[in-house]
């Protein structure tokens, strides 16, 4: 194994429920809807702009809004999603991430962050992450977002290797879809069933670790 490609959302911190909040919010006072529960897990590893796309099907009102409306529309949502990612901290780091990324640090391993936020920078900083990586990919830069494989294929070009030498570890299904398509093998975070198309899945980040990691490689 010559890297590991980290998804970060729902990987190194939960931020699912900030980007749920936020959407929640606005499709509440801009389209005149409730988005239901199951939109939180609908929308993870989903762009920004595809995530109001969606947003709009589901309330119906896709043929309503020009471009520069809903390119307004998602800044907005963003200005609230940033509000509360600004209060992120160490303490917010899932369990197992810092011993993880010390076993690879160790080992000499390259991490890439293989994110679709654009605010993934932001994200890091606070959590006091950044130096933990070698490269975070641009994903403003990608031709195509997750299900692509763009975005993985990026970040391990970003060290220097192919995809083959690499694991990438997601919690979203476009997101192994990504990893599988670029050639990387993929290690799933949540349910088997879901994520059944990774190599090994574990139930929480707290499983993850350098010998499941190298284990999937193996595989
Ligand atoms: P932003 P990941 C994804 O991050 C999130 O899962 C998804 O819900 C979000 O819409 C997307 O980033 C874009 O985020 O609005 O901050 O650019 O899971 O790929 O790390
Ligand atoms: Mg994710």
């Amino acid at each position: 194994m010559q890297g590991v490609l980290f998804d970060l959302d729902g990987i190194l911190t939960d931020t699912a429920k900030f980007h749920f909040a936020a959407w929640s919010r606005l499709a509440q006072e801009k389209l005149g809807v409730t988005l239901p529960a199951e939109f939180e897990s609908r929308l993870k590893g989903v762009s920004r702009v595809d995530s109001l796309v969606r947003i709009m099907d589901y309330a119906q009102v896709t043929d309503q809004y020009t471009p520069e409306q809903i390119e307004q529309m998602a800044n907005e949502k963003n200005g609230y999603y940033v509000q509360a990612i600004e209060k992120l901290t160490q303490a917010d780091i899932l369990p197992g991430i810092p011993a993880l990324l010390a076993e690879l640090a160790a080992r000499k391993i390259p991490c890439v962050i293989a994110s679709a936020s654009k605010n993934a920078p932001l994200i890091l900083k606070n959590l006091g992450l950044t130096s933990e990586f070698a490269a975070i990919v641009d994903p403003a830069k990608v031709a195509h977002g997750k299900p692509a494989p763009d975005i993985f294929s990026a970040a391990a070009q970003a060290i220097g290797a192919s995809p083959a030498e690499c694991v990438g570890v997601e919690d979203a299904v476009a997101g192994i879809t990504a990893i599988n398509a670029a050639g990387a093998v993929a290690v799933g975070v949540g349910d088997p069933q879901e994520l059944a198309a990774a190599e090994i899945i574990v139930p929480t980040t707290a499983d993850l670790t350098y010998a499941v990691l190298e284990q999937a490689y193996q595989a």
